[in-house]
């Protein structure tokens, strides 16, 4: 004889596997600077530095000292396969000390690990670390991949004639398709 599923357990059969497929978290090298600059490039300009006084967990954190007008900093994660249409959304935290403004962006890039330019987004994809957030705060940015991505990365920049000193740390990145 064929029982028949109780509706509030076919509701519940039907919802858990797209609950855990929501959000996959990918494996984003040295998220939190434990290990120093291993696996993020980062500008060898003086404005970027890895110290414990940037530390949101851990020993260690991001910190940009932009006192160049005519420099920023520039730290860039490595690159992570990703795939043209799917969503991906990077979370981190970060505190304002002075001035601004130090944004978090998505990079997208084609299979030779160019970047891909988005016309609709000429100012890159980002989230800017509010000036006034002395306090450590968590932001999150989600973008779509565009045609020909092959691989994400996460870029931490000071805009070039920015003055600014911020505190980044504790970085996550998710495919968030589903
Ligand atoms: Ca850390």
């Amino acid at each position: 004889m064929k029982t028949k599923l109780p509706h509030h357990l076919l509701a519940i059969a039907l919802l858990v596997p797209q609950v855990l497929s929501a959000e996959q978290k990918l494996d984003l090298a040295n998220p939190g600077f434990e290990d120093g600059e291993s696996s993020w490039s980062i500008a060898k300009n003086g404005i970027t530095e890895i110290t414990s006084n940037a530390a949101h967990t851990g020993k260690l954190g991001l910190r940009v000292v932009d006192k160049d007008t005519k420099d920023g900093a520039h730290a860039t994660s490595s690159a992570i396969a990703a795939a043209p249409g799917k969503k991906y959304r990077v979370t981190f935290w970060a505190r304002n000390i002075e001035g601004g403004t130090t944004a978090v962006y998505l990079l997208f890039l084609d299979a030779q690990q160019k970047i891909i330019q988005i016309p609709e987004h000429s100012g890159g994809i980002k989230t800017d670390v509010a000036s006034d957030a002395s306090a450590w705060k968590q932001y999150s940015l989600i973008a779509t991949a565009p045609a020909d991505t092959a691989y994400v990365k996460v870029w931490i920049h000071s805009g070039i004639t920015s003055l600014v000193t911020t505190d980044v740390d504790d970085l996550e990145l998710y495919d968030v398709s589903q």
